[in-house]
């Protein structure tokens, strides 16, 4: 079995971060280690959220696990609270690389042409040097905009979207994925970029009238997943639009639906027949 470790926060309610990647991954067939970087009551778009910084827990667990000579197929950081952590990732990835895993770095701190209440300009560019170090990235519009400096627009063209790409790809990773990527009304989806071998990848389906927190984490987690069942890049992520927009779809359908997050739990049929498993 496949064993990746993730590394992000516990937002105990919200539908985000560990507690979207531990469970999307795990009933891909993969084994998914944790290294939480924080637990917070919440995620931080609901108010008076409570957060226990777990900063000091990141050198003594992974010196431990050295000792325990353990290696991962993939390392996927998210969600990452401070200058701090970004750093203490970087170190992670020096320990933990092997020849033939992959350091996944889904920059998640912004969205909508907004950095979420916890950043700045400043973080965004200190997490473009952690995106340097890794061998896939999978920012969304608003992150790669902060990232790179160039302006955020709503809409755009294809010439825009593959400049965003070749910028992105200047900082270091091989594969960069540029989420919520749509040319047309009602379309939305992923375009790619290839660097060692020069080729861009779109695609794209429906949009889905809506927007919610924590697609960015399933995207990512089942992009991972996907990976790690034996996917290439681009039907890895074609896999993971396709199970996000099915979240979409099903808390579209419940009447009780909560703000806060969406209906990944009974889309996971879906996701497990999907990659045929
Ligand atoms: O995936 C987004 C995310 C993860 N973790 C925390 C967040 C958010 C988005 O707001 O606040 C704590």
């Amino acid at each position: 079995m496949k064993r990746i470790v993730t590394i992000q926060d516990i937002s105990c309610v919200g539908k985000c971060s560990l507690t979207v990647a531990l469970p999307i991954i795990s009933a891909m067939g993969v084994e998914t280690a944790i290294l939480p970087t924080a637990v917070l009551s919440t995620h931080t778009m609901f108010q008076n959220f409570t957060c226990k910084d777990l900063t000091d827990q990141i050198t003594p667990i992974a010196n431990h696990w050295k000792q325990e000579s353990f290696t991962f197929d993939a390392v996927y950081t998210g969600y990452l609270g401070s200058f701090e952590q970004i750093d203490l990732m970087k170190d992670f990835f020096d320990q933990f690389k092997t020849e033939s895993n992959i350091l996944f770095v889904d920059p998640a701190m912004a969205d909508n042409g907004k950095l979420y209440p916890a950043f700045d300009e400043a973080f965004a560019k200190h997490m473009a040097t952690l995106c340097g170090k890794a061998d896939i990235i999978v920012p969304n519009i608003t992150e790669a905009a902060f990232m790179t400096g160039m302006e955020y627009r709503s809409e755009y063209d294809e010439e825009y979207v593959k400049e965003m790409l070749r910028h992105l790809s200047a900082l270091g990773a091989k594969i960069t994925l540029l989420t919520g990527v749509g040319f047309t009304d009602g379309k939305t989806g992923v375009m790619g970029y290839d660097k060692e071998n020069d080729e861009f990848y779109y695609y794209c389906h429906d949009k889905l009238p809506v927007s919610y927190h924590g697609t960015g984490d399933i995207f990512s987690s089942t992009c991972v997943g996907a990976m790690m069942n034996g996917f290439d890049w681009k039907e890895a992520a074609k896999v993971a639009a396709d199970y996000t927009k099915e979240c979409i779809r099903l808390t579209l359908e419940d009447p009780a639906k909560p703000w806060y997050g969406v209906n990944f739990e009974q889309a996971i049929p879906y996701l497990i027949k999907r990659i045929g498993k």
